[in-house]
């Protein structure tokens, strides 16, 4: 039985799109959308690809083939993904290059021999390769708060595998993908449920897109797995409700970028040979779902040990260390995350409300912006405040000490860099760190946040008082 396609994704030409526009059409209503024309000037649409639109498999293997890389063989499963397995960039392309020899004289060896073809993915470029600048981050993606937090810190620190701490697989979250024609991913939703973007270097890309309101129809019976390939002959007796789903579906070619909301889960084939980039990201708007996320996967490793409960000494410890390792982050990581951006939102407010002799400051963009941002993260706390962390009291953040700290300072220069960027439209500027800590927070000063609540009121405090008093003035 085939797919029951309903629909397409919106083409867009990116020159002729703002970004409030970006925001009301797409990011807030987490719709999809292929935005073209933002690559011209990529050095990887140069470097990597000849003038007929190939890849220039050469130039990539002679410069960047000593890389280690992880590669996929989309022709074994491995629990709910490929297998993967490690290889250097430039075994990767000589066995491109042999496979590509091998289909030339023999079409149909996909079929005969699916086990071949092999998908680098998630290769960490830019960390790799911070010079080389292949490509600049489009406006409408730059509100990232996922990727700058790990520029500058962890998300999860474990004793355990503290040796594991300069890893670079889980340094950010910004890819490049390589396949021959034929390679493809399974069906999934991504990371944290984050957003992601994906930029066609070259080649052209099908997409498969499930909406979030019909997820669940794509999962057996128990919510536990989901169809893994949409393509393949599913079982109705283990995934009843599949025959119910309706799909969008998209063709992304060369240089156009397709953003994939949160949520949505989706299949993807490389219709020819393909390099592409891609980032995950979050940021005020999808800050919910991934606490949505971290909330079903908490009580998922919860269910999963209840039955040592009673013989366990720190259970919640253990149902953390569980969580923070299935699904990268728990709920300590998240509740700091959410600490320093929230803080790091506050800084800009308070210097924005300085700076500015308008007593409107706080009905410009870039206000309402952080002010949404600041709503958010409450709505988040108040959500959190019903679980185990109103009780355990382990984190303390205090507003003076984070002020002092110089890695939580240059987050903060970098996000007010992306707000100017965003908003005024003016070229990524340096911000001294000077100008933003005198912000004229003294009154704020000796707050200490250890728990949601805590960070509500907080929140509330500083939104009340920066609003009255931009009315007194
Ligand atoms: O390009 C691919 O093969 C998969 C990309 C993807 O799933 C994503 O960007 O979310």
């Amino acid at each position: 039985m085939g797919l029951n396609i309903v629909g397409t994704v919106d083409k867009v030409n990116g020159n002729e799109l703002s970004y409030s526009n970006f925001v009301e059409k797409y990011l807030s209503k987490n719709e999809p959308v292929v935005i073209t024309g933002l690559m011209d000037d990529w050095r990887a649409c140069k470097d990597w690809v000849f003038d007929d639109g190939r890849p220039n498999l050469q130039f990539i293997s002679s410069t960047f083939g000593t890389s280690k890389v992880q590669v996929a063989d989309c022709g074994s499963r491995e629990f709910t993904e490929q297998k993967r397995f490690d290889m250097s960039v430039s075994d990767f392309i000589a066995k491109w290059v042999d496979f590509s020899s091998v289909e030339h004289d023999n079409p149909s060896i996909n079929k005969l021999n699916g086990k071949t073809l092999l998908y680098l993915k998630d290769w960490h470029f830019v960390k790799e390769y911070p010079e080389y600048k292949a490509y600049t981050t489009p406006l409408f993606f730059h509100d990232d708060w996922l990727n700058l937090y790990l520029d500058h810190y962890h998300m999860h620190e474990d004793p355990d595998t503290y040796q594991k701490r300069d890893d670079i697989s889980c340094s950010d979250y910004r890819f490049v993908y390589m396949g021959a024609k034929g390679t493809w991913t399974p069906f999934h939703a991504d990371v944290f449920r984050s957003y992601s973007w994906s930029a066609n270097v070259c080649g052209k890309k099908q997409w498969y897109f499930l909406s979030p309101n019909q997820h669940h129809l794509a999962f057996d019976r128990n919510m536990k797995n989901t169809v893994y390939d949409i393509f393949e002959e599913v079982n109705e007796t283990i995934f009843p409700n599949f025959k119910k789903t309706t799909w969008l579906e998209c063709t992304q070619d060369e240089n156009e970028i397709i953003f994939v909301p949160s949520g949505w889960y989706h299949q993807v084939h490389n219709l020819e040979d393909t390099i592409s980039i891609n980032h995950n990201w979050f940021n005020g708007y999808n800050l919910s779902w991934v606490w949505d996320l971290l909330l079903k996967d908490y009580k998922e490793a919860t269910e999963y040990i209840e039955d040592i409960k009673d013989i366990c000494d720190d259970f919640e410890g253990l149902c953390q260390r569980n969580l923070a390792a299935n699904t990268g982050m728990n709920f300590y990581d998240f509740f700091k995350f959410m600490l320093r951006f929230s803080f790091a939102n506050i800084v800009q407010l308070c210097h924005l409300a300085k700076k500015s002799d308008d007593v409107k400051w706080c009905s410009s963009v870039k206000a309402k912006h952080l002010i949404f941002n600041l709503e958010s993260a409450k709505d988040i706390a108040i959500k959190m405040n019903f679980t185990c962390l109103s009780e355990n009291h382990n984190i303390t953040l205090d507003f003076r000490s984070v002020l002092k700290d110089p890695v939580f300072l240059k987050l903060c220069c970098q996000l007010e860099r992306t707000y100017d960027f965003i908003h005024d439209q003016c070229a990524l500027m340096k911000v001294l760190v000077e100008d933003l800590v005198d912000v004229g927070i003294c009154k704020l000063l000796d707050v200490v946040v250890c728990n949601p609540e805590d960070l509500v009121v907080f929140i509330d405090h500083v939104l009340q008082n920066l609003i009255l008093s931009s009315h007194k003035r």
